[in-house]
């Protein structure tokens, strides 16, 4: 094996090279090679010496599968001690993307150049921790506070000319930053410019910067709720202004090691790792390929048919966006623009990208346009005749290569498949609405899809930024199974007692972007109840589940589209409102089932319905619809507006002690209707023998 980081001379240059693949992240063997790299340049003639990395990317931080392990030495923090005392001035050449600890490392450096297509960032906060190698303290002082506050707490990178006028780089190179770096230390030899560090400019907190920092504090308490780093990272900018560089290090590490130990980051970074390992197959005939994917067929205009088209058009796909009749195809294309024209008021996007995303949109009701796409997703009605006359039709008309892939959220993939001759072309991939913004794909595998169609799908699915989990066959793929179970506990607390505004509180205090009644209005109760008419008695379960939501839909009480669900909705500011004659209609069922209301607690509604999830899910895993338990957890933080920041159902119940679980839903065995909460044979059989969700499926 050859070593991570390597030293060359070219005249009076000394070069370190990182070359540690994948993302040359900062882990003990590129510490050491630094370090010794650093020595040999000390004791050379060279007059600069140039940092940079080989393969994707410069750095992309600490290395993050060394966290929770011992500490090796040398730290990260010698590291960037050597680089700060070093002699020579040292140049750091930046191509990819600079994160993390990667950007700490070039903010310890003298000087920092970039290749255009460049980006810079401090994602500390998405593991739920700061960054703890000096950037609290070190970018400010480049930046000013405001650019500071909003890079770390939000985690987001920026370009290397908004780096250049931030003050974080010295130079964007127009070509190759290795070569720009070669040239910028020659002119800095010519010049006889020496060391220059960071930690010296001064930081001084005005007035302004007080009222800045204390905005931040209450803003994020909004949009962060319950989440203790970004409050951490603010303590750690403050200390920048108020304290010496050194005191502030010192700082800045106490509150690293905080972030460390709090179970958030344990949460967030298990979330790391998920997100990757989603999109992985396993069992995959070795060699795999996806096929080439370049212009896509979508079906269907409507919400879900016109929000993929957008996902994909601003990706840069060519897109024909079928539907069956001029208006519906006009309506649907009416919403897009709608959608885009209210991203450019809000200065996400520029006109002329929105432009640029519509060219790449071809709208028509000729059906025969669909002859030469790569892919076709299906986006109709929720009806499986109907689908399967979509697949019949189109397996007539795509080449023979062409993989048709289903939005559907319940049908059959393998009815889907037998109305075509290519089954093993044919993929379901369930987007979530709205889909040009919720980051889930549920790529749902049917019994005959081949390896290269699922690998397509996974592929295609990362190209559009979103991030993908496998399940297999079974009503509501992942997500909507488990969530039928969560919405059921949540009607049982309010018909034990408990209000929909207490569920909502309780979960939305939990974490969870929307409480589950709030969310019921939003999707439309009716969706549920026209769904329950298709069920035979058994397959709906006890008539407890389900009472209230019938009753409320009967009594014309349709969400938010009706303007009144669980609460009535203000006709102006459409904001929510506790509705006395819910009140009444609970009363009224809880008395038709001859229920006496009892108080339930903000932590019994949390456990049973994250209970509810992990229960599902534990099923779900045992029967190998879903691969892993961390798939899971990823279909729940990406499509369901679970707090990351838990890590998801099941990363709560292994966090608990899988004992710990089958104890309280033992427990939930008294609540009114026991034959909802059998334990999940996994579960039952894990905390027998002491075992641990994420080993399963390993
Ligand atoms: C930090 O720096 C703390 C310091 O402040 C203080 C310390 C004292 N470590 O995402 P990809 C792996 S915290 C280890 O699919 P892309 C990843 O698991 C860190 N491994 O590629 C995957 O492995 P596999 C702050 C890492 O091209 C493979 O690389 N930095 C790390 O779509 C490819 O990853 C961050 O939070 C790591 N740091 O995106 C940056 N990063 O192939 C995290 C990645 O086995 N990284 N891996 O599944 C990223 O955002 C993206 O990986 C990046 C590339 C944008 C770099």
């Amino acid at each position: 094996m050859t070593a991570p980081v390597s030293y060359t001379v070219t005249g009076r240059i000394g070069t370190i090279v990182i070359d540690s693949p994948p993302v040359n992240a900062l882990s003990h063997g590129v510490r050491q090679g630094i370090i010794e790299c650093l020595k040999v340049a000390e004791a050379d003639d060279t007059e600069v010496v140039i940092l940079r990395c080989e393969g994707r990317t410069f750095i992309a931080g600490a290395d993050i599968t060394e966290f929770g392990k011992p500490p090796q030495a040398p730290t990260l923090a010698a590291v960037l001690a050597a680089l700060e005392s070093h002699p020579k001035p040292i140049v750091v050449a930046i191509h990819g993307t600079a994160l993390g600890g990667g950007l700490e490392l070039a903010l310890c450096c003298d000087y920092r150049l970039a290749g255009a297509t460049a980006k810079v960032g401090l994602p500390e906060v998405n593991l739920g921790l700061l960054p703890g190698a000096g950037g609290t303290q070190r970018l400010p002082r480049l930046t000013g506070l405001e650019q500071a506050i909003d890079m770390i707490t939000t985690g987001r990178s920026i370009t290397a000319h908004d780096a250049l006028t931030a003050g974080i780089l010295d130079e964007v190179c127009s070509g190759d930053p290795a070569e720009g770096a070669a040239a910028f230390a020659k002119a800095l030899i010519d010049k006889g410019a020496g060391k220059r560090l960071t930690r010296d400019i001064p930081l001084a907190i005005t007035d302004d910067d007080t009222a800045l920092l204390s905005q931040a504090r209450d803003t994020i308490a909004k949009r962060l709720k319950g989440q203790t780093a970004p409050q951490r990272i603010l303590d750690c900018l403050e200390a920048a202004g108020t304290m010496t560089f050194d005191e502030g290090l010192v700082a800045e590490r106490r509150a690293f090691e905080a972030c460390m130990e709090d179970p958030q980051s344990t949460a967030l970074r298990h979330l790391f790792f998920a997100e990757r390992m989603a999109s992985k197959i396993d069992g995959m005939a070795v060699g795999t390929e996806a096929q080439p994917v370049k212009h896509v067929g979508i079906i269907g205009a409507g919400t879900m048919g016109g929000g993929i088209a957008m996902c994909f058009a601003q990706s840069g796909f060519s897109v024909t966006l079928v539907d069956q009749d001029q208006e519906g195809l006009e309506r649907g294309l009416g919403i897009i623009k709608k959608n885009y024209e209210i991203s450019v008021k809000r200065g996400r996007l520029s006109a002329e990208q929105v432009e640029g995303f519509l060219r790449n949109l071809e709208p028509t009701t000729d059906w025969q346009r669909l002859q030469n796409v790569d892919l076709v997703i299906e986006a109709v009605f929720e009806n499986l005749e109907l689908k399967q006359s979509v697949f019949q039709k189109l397996d007539n008309i795509c080449a023979a290569d062409t993989i048709l892939a289903s939005n559907t959220s319940y049908q059959s993939i393998d009815a889907l498949a037998a109305a075509t001759n290519r089954p093993d072309r044919v993929v379901g991939m369930h987007f979530f609405s709205p889909a040009n913004v919720m980051r889930l794909l549920e790529v749902v595998r049917g019994a005959a899809s081949s390896d290269t169609t699922l690998a397509t799908a996974m592929a295609v699915g990362k190209k559009i930024g979103k991030v993908c989990a496998l399940s297999g066959m079974c009503y509501g793929f992942i997500g909507n199974r488990m969530l039928r179970h969560y919405g059921r506990e949540a009607a049982l607390c309010v018909m034990e007692g408990a209000s929909p505004a207490q569920v909502d509180h309780a979960m939305e205090r939990w974490g969870m972007a929307m409480g589950p009644m709030a969310v019921g209005d939003l999707a439309g109760l009716d969706i549920g109840y026209r769904a329950r008419e298709q069920l035979s008695d058994e397959e709906k379960g006890p008539r407890i589940n389900f009472l209230l939501a019938d009753r409320l839909v009967e009594a014309g009480r349709m969400g938010q589209k009706s303007g009144a669900g669980y609460y009535r909705y203000n006709p102006e500011t459409r904001a929510r409102e506790e509705d006395p004659a819910v009140a009444e209609i609970i009363d009224a069922t809880r008395a038709e089932l001859g229920i006496t209301p009892r108080q339930v607690s903000e932590e019994e509604i949390v456990d049973r319905l994250t209970l509810a999830l992990a229960n599902e899910g534990a099923r779900i895993l045992e029967e190998g619809i879903a691969q892993r338990a961390s798939d899971i957890d990823v279909v729940y933080c990406f499509g369901y507006g679970f707090p990351r920041f838990r890590g998801g159902p099941m990363h709560v119940a292994e966090s608990r002690g899988i004992q710990s679980v089958v104890d309280t839903i033992a427990r939930f065995h008294g609540s009114l209707a026991a034959e909802n909460w059998l334990i999940a044979p996994l579960l039952a059989r894990l905390a027998a023998q002491g075992g641990r969700l994420a080993d399963i499926g390993r």
